[in-house]
């Protein structure tokens, strides 16, 4: 996982620190060794915008420093580098659902999942419902995907498998309508949360977008929840940008960590998104999926050897 960007880092490290062992360090290496950096991480799919943020303060800590004698230059130069990042990464703050269900005095806690076809969502629902139901929390899992053949059948098979009750509709039918029987299913039976799986496309397109309008606007979720694809690359970003525009998010659970092999969407995601970061997927099975905090995007950039 990550290999691509942790290896632009160690490289940059490595650079560094060799530079340092010899001279100290002057503005043109601080500048060489910056540049090779900039572009080791765009070519990992870091957005250039964030990539030029990491990289213009990491120069800014590497002009200030006096390493002290004895001191391990690599391991110093190291340190640098990951308080950077972790500033930027923990810019994306989070909150846990289990927490936000527990206080929240309006039952059922609605949320929906939205997304482009392929990057998750079906497989995040069944994830989330399984964590809630651990947790003592009582999910109902509503298939608001009328739109694919076989979506339908997809969820139910996670929620028999969970012992969740499901609530689906007949292929064509109103996303809306699908939706808003969960909710009254949820409500009489006095069930905590509604958790909404929506239809995608392969692109965003204008009848995706009304129709998932149509949703919010009968659903009313507490929480809506766009999916992203670590694999998408730099797409993930442009799809953030235009969900948010056209239906607004509150946060994002970002899948398939697990198979990222370049680490660059992730890093973008985070810390160039400004949105609050739920979750992150790392497996297909239901407990593959862990809170976000910093500290696993930089275990995942800095300790890793394969
Ligand atoms: N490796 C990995 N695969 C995942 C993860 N999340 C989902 N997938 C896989 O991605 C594929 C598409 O998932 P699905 O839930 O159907 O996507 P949807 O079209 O957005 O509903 C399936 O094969 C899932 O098993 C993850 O975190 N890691
Ligand atoms: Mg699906």
């Amino acid at each position: 996982m990550f290999q691509k960007i942790r290896n632009a880092v160690q490289n940059f490290v490595k650079q560094i620190s060799d530079a340092i062992r010899y001279k100290t360090l002057d503005e043109k290496d601080i500048s060489r060794y910056c540049d090779n950096l900039l572009n080791e991480l765009i070519e990992s799919d870091v957005a250039y915008d964030v990539a030029e943020k990491i990289v213009t303060d990491i120069g800014n800590r590497l002009r200030e420093i006096k390493i002290p004698r004895g001191t391990n230059v690599e391991e110093y130069i190291n340190n640098i580098v990951i308080d950077v990042l972790r500033k930027l990464l923990d810019n994306a703050t989070s909150y846990d659902f289990i927490e936000y269900i527990a206080k929240s005095s309006e039952k059922p806690v609605k949320i929906v999942f939205m997304g482009i076809n392929g990057v998750g969502k079906t497989t995040t629902i069944a994830k989330v419902a399984y964590m809630l139901k651990k947790a003592g929390v009582k999910p109902v899992i509503v298939a608001a995907d009328t739109f694919r053949a076989g979506a339908q059948e997809q969820l139910k098979k996670h929620s028999e498998r969970l012992g969740i009750p499901f609530i689906g509709g007949k292929y064509g039918a109103d996303p809306a309508a699908v939706a808003f029987d969960g909710i009254v299913f949820a409500s009489k039976n006095r069930f905590d949360v509604v958790l909404i799986d929506t239809a995608g496309r392969m692109h965003i397109d204008v009848d995706l977008m009304n129709e998932l309008k149509k949703v919010i606007k009968v659903v009313k979720p507490h929480i809506k929840v766009l999916v992203l694809d670590a694999l998408t690359g730099n797409d993930a970003i442009e799809q953030a940008k235009k969900f948010d525009e056209a239906i607004g998010i509150d946060g994002v659970i970002l899948t398939k960590l697990d198979a990222d092999a370049s680490g660059g969407a992730a890093v973008s995601v985070v810390a160039g998104l400004g949105k609050k970061i739920f979750y992150v997927g790392v497996g297909q099975g239901y407990d593959d999926l862990i809170r976000y905090s910093s500290d696993i995007i930089i275990r995942l950039l800095f300790k890793q050897s394969k």
